[in-house]
């Protein structure tokens, strides 16, 4: 345990992560499912599918509209952030929480699944975090406090795959680790590692997942990504996602930690809703009792942030129609490659807030019964039954791996012959497997398979760890801790370099690194596609950006002009003691203003005041078209353009009305600041200065020099209604409190 605690307007101290870290032990274990609350109240509205919701959050923009409610859906989401520093990752989680993520999925560094064993320390990773204890003690620490500030269990995931697969779920269960991948048919397939192996791996691996109720998900998201035509995979992929949930579960991993890593098969262009909803029927009917954890379509996903977000939102429409139990969200930017902190919270803002948008969907709709629907979704059960069959009549799973059954891409029964194949005595790892000796002993916890406590201890036979006082799973302290193993390549070192950027008030735009100064750019330019990715480059370099990069052009036509989306660095820091910042202006709340108005009724005169004919800003402020005054009931005697002073003061006090809005553009001569002032010496004259309200605004007012020439309150450019009517309302308590 730890006594820091997060506040939450102040940022996570690594340092405070870090220290003691070898003492910290995760506060629980397992994973943690949403808590449904069926026919939940939230504003005005009745929810069907909702979990219970935050504690602190950040809501979707328009939430303002409905008091900043920010609805749960039931499926977990899931979050992949991995931008090879875990320090930095750690503040990125913390954000994605806060908009409700609550499944944080770690993507390894290249090529892990090669170690030997488990790794130590803190390098920095290329593609993703060298999974080591001290990275994932750190991040559990970090998420144990973040889970408490958002009020939601948070699950912390990584993978359980490679030639260590066992270490590592050893390591997993003793640090509080609460979901993995973990499937043997990964290894075989994608890092060609020895199929015997693997599968004597997969069920230590799972029987200690199984002990710490660690959540599994398997590999078959995979054959999708690597498949020619990823749609025509789906029979096989029903196989994979079979052969997976029968090992976990003989090994003894419950029903409802076990998670099938599902993706729908295609995206549009393809008439994708009709292929893979279908699928998605199937694969719901066959594995009932299991989970499904729904993954974005990657195979389809270019660079086009639209496009992605698109596919997303069909992904979790059918999502929703089959009823996922955990919703990934990737960042609909895989296709750049570029793991922006920006782009994790809009892809769990996109999920949440189609979940939200789709509440009680399933209570308005039905999937037919009959027509294409569960024809499709019959024919691709069938084909995936003859896949089963072809491999028992092959001699079983190992041959068929050998014949190059898997991720063909021929829809079976069809064949194209390009699968992958890998022999029975090769890969990494070939020939390790072992019969254990007569007299094996092991006095270890969660070990799988053949053990001869009995031949020592005949007590000890269901509790093998009592022979030695318990293992490191009973007791913690037996955990060997490494800190750092490489002098050049440690947290500590990255932490002094990004040092001025979290501690010192030097403030750059930041990717993923503290202090990374990345920023990104969408402009046109109304030229062809490799013109504009070439002027683009060179506008970056004028305005002195460094290595810019254009990560993605979208023609808008030929001819006409191009999409283009640049990232540069900016060399340069802002130093936050050098900011001068006014302070915040305080507004009302809608109910606040009409509560007011309803209370008494509010009369305004208005007009565009000496020789000035422009009308738009104040029609801006007053119409309710535009969000004006109007929408809170105030009334507005508008006098037209041109208005003289006189006659504006006049009309007011003929119409006892409660104040006066005054607006010009042209400031030759300082001629919008003089006419404030002779409305104010006027309104002096004729005794009403202290009964009306006046409030003056213009693209060249500056507040503070309206209110020096008698306004109540001024407006520059940029205003709206909300502000006028706030400083109109309490103006006009100002005069009633002057007259109690
Ligand atoms: C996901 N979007 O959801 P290494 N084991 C399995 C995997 O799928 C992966 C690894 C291990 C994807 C994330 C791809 N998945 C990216 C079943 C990687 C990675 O690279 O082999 O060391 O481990 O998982």
């Amino acid at each position: 345990m730890t006594d820091y605690k997060l506040e939450k307007d102040k940022k996570i101290d690594i340092n405070k992560i870090l220290e003691n870290l070898e003492d910290y032990r995760p506060k629980r274990r397992g994973w943690v499912w949403r808590t449904p609350v069926p026919n939940y109240q939230m504003h005005k509205f009745e929810y069907k599918d909702m979990a219970e919701p935050l504690k602190n959050y950040v809501p979707l923009p328009s939430a303002k509209y409905f008091n900043n409610i920010d609805p749960q859906g039931i499926p977990s989401i899931t979050t992949e952030i991995a931008s090879g520093r875990f320090e930095d990752d750690i503040r990125r989680m913390r954000m994605t929480a806060w908009h409700g993520a609550d499944h944080i999925m770690v993507i390894r560094t290249a090529g892990q699944s090669h170690f030997e064993g488990l790794i130590e320390g803190t390098p920095q990773g290329v593609g993703g975090v060298p999974i080591t204890r001290k990275q994932v003690r750190a991040q559990r620490k970090a998420l144990d406090l973040i889970e408490e500030e958002v009020g939601r269990p948070i699950n912390y995931h990584s993978y359980i795959s490679g030639i260590a697969g066992p270490e590592i779920a050893v390591m997993f269960a003793e640090e509080g680790v609460n979901g993995a991948h973990q499937d043997p048919q990964y290894n075989v397939l994608y890092r060609n590692i020895n199929m015997v192996r693997s599968f004597v791996d997969a069920c230590e691996a799972k029987n200690v997942m199984a002990w710490a109720g660690i959540a599994q998900i398997d590999g078959a998201h995979n054959a999708n990504a690597t498949a020619r035509e990823a749609w025509k995979v789906m029979p096989e992929l029903m196989v994979q996602h079979a052969i997976n949930t029968g090992v976990s579960s003989k090994v003894g991993i419950s029903d409802s930690n076990i998670c099938l890593s599902t993706v729908p098969p295609t995206a549009p262009p393809a008439p994708s809703m009709a292929i893979d909803l279908p699928y998605a029927v199937a694969l719901r009917e066959f594995f009932d009792k299991y989970r499904m954890r729904a993954q974005q379509n990657t195979k389809y996903m270019e660079s086009s942030t639209r496009e992605a977000t698109v596919t997303h939102t069909l992904n979790l429409l059918i999502s929703k129609l089959t009823s996922a139990d955990i919703q990934s969200t990737i960042t609909p930017d895989e296709g750049r490659n570029v793991p922006w902190h920006i782009y994790n919270v809009e892809a769990v803002d996109t999920a949440k807030q189609v979940f939200q948008g789709l509440d009680g969907l399933n209570d308005l709709l039905e999937l037919k019964d009959d027509g294409p629907l569960r024809e499709k979704a019959r024919e691709i059960q069938e084909r995936s039954v003859l896949f089963l069959e072809a491999i028992i009549e092959q001699g079983g799973y190992f041959q068929a791996v050998e014949n190059g059954m898997f991720v063909d891409s021929g829809e079976f029964p069809e064949r194209n012959e390009d699968g992958i194949s890998r022999e029975i005595n090769g890969g990494i790892g070939a020939g390790s497997v072992y019969k254990r000796d007569e007299d094996y002993l092991a006095p270890v916890t969660a070990h799988y398979g053949y053990n001869n406590v009995a031949q020592y201890d005949e007590e000890a036979v269901d509790d093998p760890s009592s022979l030695i006082g318990g293992s490191t799973l009973e007791d913690p302290d037996k955990i060997v801790y490494i800190d750092e193993l490489d002098e050049t390549d440690n947290v500590n070192i990255r932490l002094e370099e990004s040092k001025p950027y979290r501690e010192d008030g030097q403030i750059k735009p930041e990717a993923e690194w503290a202090g990374d100064g990345v920023v990104l750019m969408t402009f046109m330019l109304p030229e062809s596609k490799r013109v504009a990715q070439f002027t683009a480059l060179e506008i970056g370099k004028k305005m002195g950006l460094e290595e810019c990069e254009v990560i993605n052009t979208e023609v808008l036509q030929n001819a006409e002009g191009t999409r283009i989306e640049m990232k540069g660095i900016v060399p340069f820091a802002i130093d936050k003691e050098t900011l001068v910042i006014p302070e915040e202006p305080k507004m009302l709340s809608e109910d606040e203003i009409r509560a007011d108005v309803k209370r008494k009724p509010m009369l305004l005169v208005a007009g565009t005041v000496g020789e000035d004919e422009h009308s738009v800003g104040l029609r801006e402020i007053i119409d309710i078209k535009h969000g004006g005054i109007e929408k809170y009931g105030m009334k507005v005697e508008y006098l037209g353009t041109s208005v003289p002073v006189e006659k504006i003061v006049d009309a007011a006090i003929e119409l006892n009305a409660d104040g006066i809005m005054a607006s010009t553009i042209i400031s030759h001569d300082d001629i919008h600041y003089k006419n404030m002032r002779r409305i104010n010496d006027l309104c002096v004259e004729k005794g009403v200065r202290d009964k009306l309200v006046l409030v003056a605004g213009g693209t060249q007012v500056i507040p503070e020099i309206a209110v020096k020439n008698g306004m109540d309150a001024g407006f520059g450019r940029g205003s709206n209604g909300d502000q006028v009517a706030t400083a109109l309302v309490e103006a006009r308590w100002e005069i009633e409190k002057r007259k109690d």
